[in-house]
């Protein structure tokens, strides 16, 4: 165990990537900024189905460089990149066989955005994980809906049976994953409607990939390799346990084209070194626009800590 987690533990420091189809709404519904974080735009907006796929028709990502991202964070000293692979809306960053709501099938750039950035992450010597949305899911039928019961949602056409769900869906679809990408990392999130029987399929996959590293948060009391504190540094770490703080730059996870409530580089700076002395890691984020490219004031405050680890670093 302690040797699967080495690598990550030296690590410190990686790039979250939150994107998708919400990155074309980026925050507004019907000329209305939709309050909170903009990857629930769809939840948060109750938008129908039917025209939440509309937006897929506009994410078309033609400036979309993986080389230039893996360089970014490779520069910035960050060891590992971890992408959206699926989020809550369903909508999957590569080619899936399981469902036509894919950047493949559903958008006019008809291609796998992830081996790409594999590809150009590991070629940089840095680590590639997934993050996967297993229980949340607000377009294919039975998906969990936060806030509501099972089985419901605010659409007839997502409504269904959760169980049903698992099984053709979210078990397939991490399979998928991890066999066409091998990822390093496997990133689940918000457990909503789990159970221990309803996760123990997801957790088996896992036994074929026996160096992946896994979060806490696949639900069913399953605890996984890593604590995941959200947007705040815990005071005195966690005892015992691995633990990764991942963070937002701005507001939001997913690209809001309205949010300009960027942290400084100084604070980015110091809730490094802050999570590090306290033997943590930083997941810090990025949100793409729809046309693929990662916000100015990201890449400039990424630049700035580059050129701080240029003197203050270990590599
Ligand atoms: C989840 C997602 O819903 C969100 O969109 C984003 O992907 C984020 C990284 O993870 O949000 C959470 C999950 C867990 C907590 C809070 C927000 N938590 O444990 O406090």
């Amino acid at each position: 165990r302690d040797a699967r987690m080495e690598w990550w533990r030296e690590a410190k420091f990686g790039m979250f990537i939150h994107w998708g189809v919400y990155s074309v709404p980026a925050g507004t519904y019907h000329e209305k900024q939709i309050g909170g974080i903009g990857e629930w735009i769809m939840r948060q907006a109750e938008i129908p189905v039917a025209e939440y796929r509309g937006y897929a028709q506009d994410f078309n990502p033609v400036k979309y460089e993986p080389e230039a991202w893996a360089k970014l964070a490779k520069d910035a000293g960050m060891r590992y990149v971890v992408i959206t692979s699926k989020h809550h809306d369903g909508f999957a960053l590569y080619d899936s066989a399981v469902t036509d709501w894919d950047i493949a099938d559903a958008s006019p750039y008809g291609k796998d955005l992830l081996k790409p950035l594999a590809q150009a992450v590991r070629g940089e010597g840095l680590k590639f994980g997934l993050y996967y949305s297993q229980a949340q899911d607000w377009t294919h039928p039975g998906g969990a809906k936060a806030g509501y019961g099972e089985g419901d949602s605010w659409d007839d056409a997502s409504k269904g049976d959760f169980d049903e769900y698992l099984k053709t869906v979210a078990v397939p679809q991490t399979e998928e994953i991890l066999t066409k990408f091998q990822p390093d990392i496997l990133w689940w999130d918000t457990p909503v409607w789990m159970s221990a029987e309803r996760a123990a399929p997801l957790n088996a996959l896992l036994a074929d990939h026996p160096q992946i590293i896994t979060n806490n948060r696949l639900g069913g009391g399953f605890r996984g390799d890593t604590e995941t504190p959200e947007q705040h540094i815990p005071a005195t770490g966690y005892k015992d346990r691995d633990w990764e703080t991942c963070m937002t730059m701005n507001g939001t996870w997913g690209f809001k084209s309205y949010d300009h409530n960027w942290k400084s580089t100084e604070t980015l700076l110091h809730n490094l070194v802050d999570i590090v002395s306290k033997g943590g890691n930083y997941l810090l984020n990025v949100g793409p626009t729809s046309e693929g490219e990662i916000p100015q004031a990201s890449i400039d405050r990424l630049h700035e800590i580059g050129k701080w680890m240029d003197v203050n670093g270990d590599s």
